[in-house]
């Protein structure tokens, strides 16, 4: 006869997985709490430390003189051989709307925006900035393969922000060289 009452046996499977999903658990929660602990101490830490230089300019003049007049846009090569190029955006383009890079070389880019946020986006590498009205982006780049680049906003703008694109040319360093003799700013827009 079979006492109903008694208790089932244990299931060494089941206590097994069990344990498995216990020390899953125990994986996850310390998880978050590693990953919440990161986001708060580079929170504090970009509060805390600011960034060492900050350039601003005023969006509303950028047209009428400084750095960034249309005449003084585009590629410069600088006397120690690197290239500076400066570009602005604003709803809903570049200018210039393609820029003329050489290849091997130390490119620095110095950018802003005209009127609200835009991205600076050169396809297939890591050149991406954010261009922010009254504020001056910089970023150093170096490209090694010739040809031509997609350059996207990739920051929402407004309604036309889907055609707002220009591209980057990156061209050999003597054809470069030879094109800054005749222009003291370059661009490849036709
Ligand atoms: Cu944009």
């Amino acid at each position: 006869m079979t006492d109903l009452a008694a208790p089932p046996a244990p299931d060494p499977a089941a206590e097994h997985a069990e344990r498995v999903e216990h020390r899953w658990a125990g994986v996850m929660v310390a998880t978050v709490i590693l990953m919440v602990a990161i986001a708060t101490f580079s929170g504090l830490h970009d509060a805390a430390v600011p960034q060492a230089q900050v350039e601003t300019i005023d969006p509303r003049t950028l047209h009428l003189g400084g750095e960034f007049i249309e005449s003084n846009l585009g590629s410069a090569l600088e006397p120690d051989g690197s290239v500076t190029v400066r570009a602005v955006g604003q709803e809903y383009s570049f200018t210039p709307s393609c820029l003329l890079v050489p290849a091997d070389t130390q490119v620095t880019f110095r950018m802003t925006s005209a009127d609200v946020v835009h991205g600076f986006l050169v396809m297939d590498t890591n050149v991406n900035l954010m261009l922010v009205p009254g504020y001056i982006s910089t970023l150093r780049a170096r490209f090694d393969a010739l040809g031509e680049r997609l350059m996207p906003c990739h920051e929402f703008c407004g309604v036309g922000h889907e055609g707002m694109w220009a591209r980057v040319k990156i061209v050999d360093k003597a054809a470069f060289a030879k094109l800054t003799a005749q222009h003291r700013r370059l661009s490849c827009v036709e």
